[in-house]
């Protein structure tokens, strides 16, 4: 039988970053990832790193690539009433964000993991946990050889996202879910952004967001029905709408080729406690907030971070009670976190019904935020992470 000190389910941002961490305090751990390498580090997702977060990875010794090609920007455009407005960061708050794509994070955290001599395993089947309440809890998969492993850990880290397995070994929890009506159509394009900050749009045709992923490859996103068929959007009718609800006088929305074209479904999930004795939560297997914040990757390195702190001063120093405090200390950071992005969601999305008193409202917000210092650092306090 094999033994390990952590066993880490995933290899996304959340279980990566954690086997780094503990590697670093001499703390060994097997991920094991039902994926392959090469769909990990190609799966499109987040773009947006707080201030704090890009520190982070530096302090883990990841962010050397983070700062040859992450983009600092001070700020944000809200648009509305076929008008732009600059909420500048910089100024409200003294913080910038850092534009540097998840793919990006998730290839330097694999390339260091495999620079060092800590299991990574790709393409397993049938990962299971056991025994998670006595000291020796254990994690079962069949590797991609077909052999079936049995690890005896001391801890087990759940960062297997939403779809993971994780989460169902707690069994007394409480969970929350909201799911919105919309959807976001997300295209990667080769074509250099038409601007130099994120743009946050709100339309009566629904909300659109142009971001990016470095000076030559743009990422762009349109509110769709929920239940949207990816058929419904040929390459051309995707242009089309965004160039519609980015409109403004002056300016142009360049196109170019479409790589890659996807559909997420906006929700709201919690669980809560992110602990089962000998078990702990990180990352989207604990909770999924709608990404008009830019949250979830933040979330997830964030609580591999204090995850890491709380099963180092165990392991090294015998304490507990860092990981007895770690879940209520992430639930509060979450639920700062989720209500920070359903305000901007229900901001800045148009109701499926188009109701005119949604709209108003909608625009006395949007305007509220476009004049009002106090309001704007707010916003911006939030985005930067607070
Ligand atoms: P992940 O990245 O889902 O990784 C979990 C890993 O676990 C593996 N897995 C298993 N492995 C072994 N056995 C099993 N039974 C397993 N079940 C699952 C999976 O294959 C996967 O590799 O979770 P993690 O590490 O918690 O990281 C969370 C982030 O990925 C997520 O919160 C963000 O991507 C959310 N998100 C955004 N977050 C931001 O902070 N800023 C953004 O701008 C932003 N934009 C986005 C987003 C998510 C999106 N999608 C598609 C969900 C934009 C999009 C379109
Ligand atoms: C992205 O670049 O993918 C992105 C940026 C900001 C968001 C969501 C997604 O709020």
């Amino acid at each position: 039988m094999n033994r390990t000190q952590v066993g880490i389910i995933g290899a996304g941002p959340a279980g990566l970053l954690l086997g780094r961490l503990l590697e670093r305090d001499g703390i060994d751990s097997v991920i094991v990832e039902n994926r392959g390498r090469e769909y990990v580090q190609a799966r499109q997702r987040a773009g947006v790193i707080e201030h704090r977060i890009a520190e982070l990875l530096r302090q883990a010794d990841v962010g050397d690539r983070l700062d040859q090609l992450g983009l600092i920007h001070n700020g944000i455009y809200l648009q509305f009433d076929g008008e732009r407005h600059h909420i500048d960061f910089r100024e409200l708050t003294g913080r910038t964000v850092t534009v540097y794509a998840q793919t990006e994070i998730v290839k330097d955290l694999i390339a260091a993991r495999l620079a060092g001599d800590q299991p990574l395993e790709f393409g397993v089947t049938d990962t299971a946990v056991a025994d998670v309440d006595t000291d020796h809890p254990t994690l079962t998969y069949v590797d991609a050889a077909g052999s079936s492993q049995k690890m005896t850990c001391d801890l087990i880290a759940g960062c297997d996202g939403f779809h993971g397995i994780s989460r169902a070994a707690v069994p007394d929890r409480t969970e929350w879910q909201r799911d919105f009506p919309y959807a976001w159509l997300g295209i990667l394009a080769d074509v250099p952004p038409s601007t130099d900050e994120l743009i946050y749009a709100n339309h009566p045709n629904g909300f659109a967001l142009h971001s990016l992923r470095s000076p030559t490859v743009s990422r762009l996103y349109l509110q769709v029905p929920p239940d949207e068929s990816l058929e419904n959007w040929p390459h051309d009718r995707i242009w089309d709408e965004l160039a519609t609800r980015f409109a403004v006088p002056g300016w142009t929305l360049e196109q170019g080729p479409i790589t890659d074209v996807s559909i997420t479904p906006m929700r709201v999930f919690v669980t809560s406690p992110m602990r089962q004795s000998r078990l702990f939560l990180a990352g989207d297997s604990a909770h999924i907030v709608p990404p008009t914040g830019a949250k979830g990757l933040n979330l997830a390195l964030a609580d591999a971070a204090l995850l890491a702190e709380a099963i180092s001063g165990y392991l090294l120093e015998g304490r507990t009670d860092l990981l007895d405090a770690y879940s209520s200390r992430r639930q509060r950071r979450v639920w700062r976190a989720v209500h920070f992005a359903v305000w901007m969601t229900e901001m800045l999305h148009t109701a499926p019904d188009r109701d005119p008193m949604t709209a108003e409202l909608q625009k006395a917000q949007l305007r509220y935020v476009a004049s009002s210092r106090a309001m704007a650092t707010s916003l911006a306090e939030n985005y930067t992470g607070y």
